[in-house]
């Protein structure tokens, strides 16, 4: 999908890796030494199907989060049997690092795929991505709607067929695809009307419309009411199969355009407006943006805050597109159930990362504030006995791959750099990771970010030179005062900043007891491959 950041930050991040130089030349090339290191001895577990639902741009504001005025009851009623994780993270804050890094079980800094215009494929030519994995060990594979970024660009092989679902509409009056995803025949005039005096030198799916659209149509006219539709055909087909069944939905993401009865679910006057719609202080320029994806669609200024009207109107048609997929979704989990399916099948659902509603100033998301990177993800897993239950461990989406090989009984390949979390499937409230990592790039510029239970804690450039930034979760929960440069904090400045250098594996839980198979822990290398945020640092700065 086309997310308009600016046209210059898309061709610097350009998958020659420029603005990333020392971290794409250093990096090994033979990263990646993808065999199964651990044939598994997990015994005759069940092979369970996965339904592994993805929902762009979606923040963990949903009914199960705790949020009382986003209706969201499919979801809610999912997580009601299944886990719902409070603290999980994405590993970069844009769709196709996003899923790139939990597609492969890999993070940024190791699959080079730091922008929009990188397909996974291209950069790791070897890597073996989730759904290749689970079709090479005998699942039936299927993709849907937006799964990797570039749909079969990234991974055409990794199917057992063709990824279906709504295409692009690149030309005027063809076929309406599920980009930007408007359906009135107003809105479709207006960027006529915009192509024509632009002097067509635009393609015309890069001729936004609103930034919002109410159509009183039914779901199915929209692209995502008709990937329910396709679903629900495809889990009837393969419904004898054993089958991974991975669907990814377009909203929440811009434009906001769905059916008019879900934008009626809300009260404009009611939307709640963000009560930190200012930039932290103390925090430096780089971690904030322009919201160039948002400026690029009609009617929005180029430069400047927006009304408090203009804001309220795009809150809510968040709301409204929430509610619109929740919807989808529940359309799809009903088919699972009337098949007899439910229990035989692990349900995945997240968000690819977090989403600024006019938080600091901002729209959209592509930085490293909590904002956009804390995620939703719920996990359904029949006969586990956590149903209801929330934990709140910090997690990362590299996590998901290792944990639902273990939970299907497919061994754990050495590229990947998250461990399992099936032990807190079945003990939601035990010790976990440490900190979790997450990282963004602004121009030229790369920023590593470290979470722990209590800080979160960001260095931009080498070194931190272009900034930093502290935000304690305890006083501050909206990150509201970077406190990096207190003297007082001087002693958790240099705890942090260890723990950034150290990176990932040393962040990992101490796993000992019998709760489960222990395979998660086994796939970590003892010596360092040089992928992820410590080895990243380590060699820049020559050390190790
Ligand atoms: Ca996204």
């Amino acid at each position: 999908m086309k997310e308009k950041f600016t046209r210059r930050e898309m061709l610097t991040l350009s998958s020659k890796g420029i603005g990333f130089g020392l971290a794409t030349q250093m990096l090994p090339k033979n990263l990646f030494a993808f065999k199964d290191s651990i044939t598994s001895n997990l015994g005759e577990k069940k092979r369970f199907n996965v339904l592994f639902i993805a929902v762009d741009d979606l923040r963990p504001q949903l009914g199960c989060y705790g949020h009382e005025k986003m209706i969201s009851p499919n979801i809610d009623q999912l997580a009601k049997s299944g886990l719902v994780f409070q603290r999980a993270y994405c590993q970069q804050a844009i769709c196709a690092p996003s899923r790139a890094s939990l597609l492969s079980g890999c993070r940024p800094s190791t699959t080079h795929v730091h922008d929009l215009t990188t397909p996974l494929r291209t950069v790791n030519p070897e890597v073996v991505t989730l759904p290749q994995h689970f079709k090479n060990h005998g699942h039936y594979v299927v993709s849907l709607g937006k799964i990797f970024h570039h749909r079969d660009k990234d991974d055409p092989g990794a199917w057992s067929e063709p990824p279906g679902g709504p295409r692009w509409s690149e030309k005027p009056g063809g076929p309406r695809g599920f980009w930007p995803g408007y359906v009135s025949q107003e809105v479709e005039e207006l960027r006529r009307r915009l192509w024509k005096k632009s002097g067509k030198e635009k393609p015309y799916d890069e001729i936004f419309g609103p930034p919002v659209e109410s159509a009183d149509v039914f779901d199915d006219a929209y692209p995502d009411g008709q990937l329910a539709v396709l679903a629900i055909e495809i889990l009837r087909r393969i419904k004898n199969k054993q089958f991974f069944l991975a669907v990814g939905f377009y909203k929440p993401h811009l434009a906001f355009a769905c059916p008019k009865k879900y934008w009626n679910l809300y009260q404009r006057e009611e939307i709640d407006l963000a009560d930190n719609p200012f930039r932290p202080k103390k925090a430096p320029d780089i971690a904030l943006h322009n919201w160039g994806e948002l400026r690029a669609y009609h009617g929005i200024p180029q430069t400047g805050q927006l009304s408090d009207a203009q804001a309220r109107e795009l809150v809510h048609g968040y709301y409204a597109c929430v509610s619109f997929v929740d919807a989808q979704i529940g359309r799809v989990l009903a088919e699972l159930e009337r098949l007899g399916l439910r229990d035989k099948t692990i349900i995945v659902l997240w968000g690819d990362h977090g989403w600024h509603l006019g938080e600091h100033s901002l729209w959209c998301k592509h930085t490293n504030f909590e904002t956009a990177a804390h995620s939703p993800l719920i996990m359904s897993v029949p006969e586990l006995n956590n149903a209801g239950q929330k934990t709140e461990a910090l997690v990362e989406f590299v996590d998901i791959y290792p944990s639902l090989c273990e939970l299907c009984g497919l061994p754990l390949l050495e590229q990947l750099e998250g461990i399992s979390f099936v032990p807190l499937l079945k003990s939601p409230d035990r010790s976990w990771k440490k900190a979790v990592f997450s990282e963004c790039v602004q121009g030229e510029t790369i920023g590593y970010s470290v979470r722990t239970d209590r800080y979160r804690y960001t260095e931009w450039g080498k070194d931190g030179k272009q900034g930093v930034e502290i935000y304690d979760h305890q006083n501050d929960p909206q990150e509201n005062v970077n406190i990096a440069s207190f003297p007082e904090m001087e002693r958790v400045v240099a705890t942090l900043s260890k723990m950034l250098r150290e990176g990932w594996r040393a962040a990992l839980p101490e796993i000992n007891d019998h709760t489960h198979d222990d395979q998660s822990m086994k796939n970590i290398p003892t010596v360092p491959t040089g992928s992820g945020f410590g080895s990243l640092f380590r060699r820049r700065r020559g050390i190790g």
